[in-house]
């Protein structure tokens, strides 16, 4: 069996973390032969909360769990880990601005990129969960120059999970028979979930999405309104955010980087832009990647067309004005 690998999750006593910490514990996202050393970071008053999570993980009696570190203090938290989920941020709460929630999540993603950046294995893979998670990932990576720029990433494949799950829904096949949906952009309602590239297996042949599900403009209209906005409606029945879903998404993100992707098939995330697509550069943009040695490559030359263009210049737009708020927030 390998060595034990150390692996931290901030926000570790919410609820997003509760989910989470299970699906690394037996091993889902690392593999079944890898141990792993828990490090739990969250806030000082949530300390007591978080004595509770780590009851639960001896009791689960999971034998890949070598450790467990339950802390307040980032240095402890980021020492020697080798993947992160940075799940912690501030939620919003109301009467509070989109700028204002901007303000407080940037700060903590300017002092942990400066903890990783300290205390972390270089090689440590960053995947920024808590909101705003694009622009979080880009301060996060700047404030941390000795770890390389692609070792950070941000969460779309909730967004990408949700896409699959409908379309299959709505052809009738189960979820795993669709494949290579892309979410453009930010993890925002800005967001663009395109089908033009997928594919869905009928039976035994294998169409593309538009061919087996003729409505086109259902696809470009109402299909792209309903994953803009189904964070909201899970808000709108369950009075709280997407948790289990957010967490198996965590998990189906990081197995990706760790694992790699099937040959023929993509996943999206957000990742530094280099101008793909005509995207502007240096925004965390999501774009459909191929990795391979925990490495990713944006896959290149699908068609778009001008209605792709436009959706994706919208999402570009917005991912450039919060990079401009978020980076005055680190200057004053
Ligand atoms: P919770 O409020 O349940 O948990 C957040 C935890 O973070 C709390 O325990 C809090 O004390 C902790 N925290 C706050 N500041 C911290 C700090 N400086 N260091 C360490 N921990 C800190 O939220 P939860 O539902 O778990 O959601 C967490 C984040 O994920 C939110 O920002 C949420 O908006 C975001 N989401 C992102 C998604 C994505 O697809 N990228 C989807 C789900 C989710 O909405």
């Amino acid at each position: 069996m390998a060595e034990p690998i150390k692996v931290v999750v901030t926000g570790a006593a919410g609820q997003i973390a509760y989910s989470l910490i299970y699906q690394l514990a037996k091993g889902d996202v690392f593999g079944a032969n890898q141990p792993i050393i828990l490090h739990l970071l969250d806030i000082p008053n949530m300390m007591g909360t978080l004595e509770g999570v780590v009851m639960e993980i001896e009791d689960l009696a999971l034998p890949l769990v070598r450790g467990v570190v339950a802390t307040a203090d980032p240095a402890a938290a980021f020492n020697g880990v080798e993947a992160a989920f940075m799940v912690g941020s501030m939620p919003r709460r109301q009467g509070m601005e989109r700028k204002d929630l901007l303000s407080a999540n940037v700060k903590i993603f300017k002092d942990q990129g400066e903890a990783l950046d300290k205390y972390a294995k270089k090689t440590v893979k960053v995947l920024v969960v808590g909101n705003p998670a694009n622009t979080n990932a880009l301060i996060c990576s700047k404030y941390a120059p000795s770890i390389p720029k692609e070792n950070f990433s941000a969460m779309t494949r909730l967004d990408q999970n949700r896409a699959q799950a409908h379309v299959a829904a709505k052809l009738g096949v189960p979820v795993d028979h669709v494949k290579n949906v892309i979410i453009w952009g930010n993890h925002s309602s800005t967001q663009f979930p395109d089908v033009k590239h997928a594919t869905a297996q009928i039976n035994s042949a294998t169409l593309p999405v538009y061919d087996a599900y003729k409505d086109t403009e259902y696809l470009k209209n109402d299909f792209v309104k309903t994953i803009q906005t189904r964070g909201a409606a899970v808000i709108a029945a369950r009075k709280m955010s997407s948790a289990m879903s957010a967490a198996k998404a965590a998990g189906d993100h990081m197995k990706d980087i760790w694992q790699g992707t099937k040959p023929g098939e993509w996943v999206s995330m957000a990742v530094l832009s280099d101008g793909s697509y005509g995207v502007p550069k240096d925004v965390m943009f999501s774009f459909p990647v191929q990795i391979q040695n925990k490495e990713w490559k944006i896959v290149q030359g699908l068609e778009l067309d001008d209605f792709s263009k436009s959706k994706l210049k919208i999402t570009a737009d917005e991912l450039v004005e919060e990079k401009e708020e978020a980076l005055s927030i680190c200057n004053n």
